[in-house]
């Protein structure tokens, strides 16, 4: 069982993950529990307020520590009484560390997460030098708070727990577990708007199509996403099918067809 407790100012916004599709399934399973904390309950005022102005002037509000600080700290004593014994507790922003598919399994390997997601222009630093491990990103762009980037977390780290995903190996072959990204699905009709499925994934046999979606998948990475096949070491047959990609797609760049 893991243990994810998000300290947000919108604990709804988190229905969203277990109210659907593999998410909710697992979370019914007992493969997690989602517990949120509104930093509202620990304002210790009467009008609940948690945000203020920032010193120095300028725009918008920033989060208070103190009510911050008390929900995670209570966060975090949840899971100690849960039998977590570390965990690791990590604040929500664009100034953060970038998070890909080998940090998301880094994360997997811990039994519990605690996730401070900040509204506003942000929280006071202080708050972050006390009680936050590190700081994640999501990615290179702006979000309106760091629920939708807690629920990313949630989801990316769910789906690595053995016993999840219905296939057994479905896991393994994604785009992105083994560092490349995914070959072309297809299904019914064989024919749509006059374009054919691929001959190959009609025909049966089992290892040519292996062999034609691994050559798709190390094709598209080379030709979308090239700073991921840097980061790869291609074997013999890998690098073999990618240049077969390459010298079908050369031909593809001067007749336009294929
Ligand atoms: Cl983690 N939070 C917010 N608020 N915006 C983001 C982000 C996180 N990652 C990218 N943009």
């Amino acid at each position: 069982m893991k243990r994810f407790d998000v300290v947000t100012l919108f604990p709804e916004m988190l229905n969203a993950l277990t109210e659907y599709g593999i998410t909710r399934r697992a979370r019914d399973s007992g493969f997690f529990e989602l517990v949120a904390w509104n930093p509202r309950d620990f304002s210790g005022n009467a009008y609940r307020s948690v945000d203020d102005r920032p010193y120095g002037g300028g725009p918008g509000m920033v989060m208070m520590a103190d009510p911050l600080a008390k929900a995670v700290r209570a966060a975090r004593s949840r899971q100690k009484s849960c039998g977590v014994a570390r965990s690791r507790t990590v604040y929500l922003s664009p100034q953060g560390k970038p998070l890909d598919q080998a940090f998301v399994d880094e994360l997997a390997r811990d039994e519990g997460l605690v996730m401070l997601a900040g509204r506003y222009e942000g929280v006071d630093e202080r708050l972050i030098e006390l009680e936050i491990d590190e700081e994640v990103s999501i990615g290179d762009y702006v979000l309106s708070g760091g629920e939708l980037a807690a629920m990313v977390i949630i989801d990316s780290i769910v789906r690595r727990i053995p016993g999840v995903l219905n296939d057994a190996c479905s896991a393994t072959q994604e785009s992105f577990v083994d560092g490349i990204l995914d070959y072309p699905q297809y299904t019914r009709p064989e024919v749509y708007a006059d374009r054919a499925v691929p001959q190959v994934l009609l025909s049966g046999n089992h290892a040519e199509i292996q062999r034609w979606r691994l050559k798709q998948a190390l094709g598209r990475t080379w030709r979308r996403r090239p700073d991921l096949l840097e980061k790869l070491k291609l074997d013999a047959e890998q690098a073999e099918l990618l240049e077969e990609y390459r010298a079908d797609y050369g031909e593809t760049e001067k007749t336009g067809v294929k």
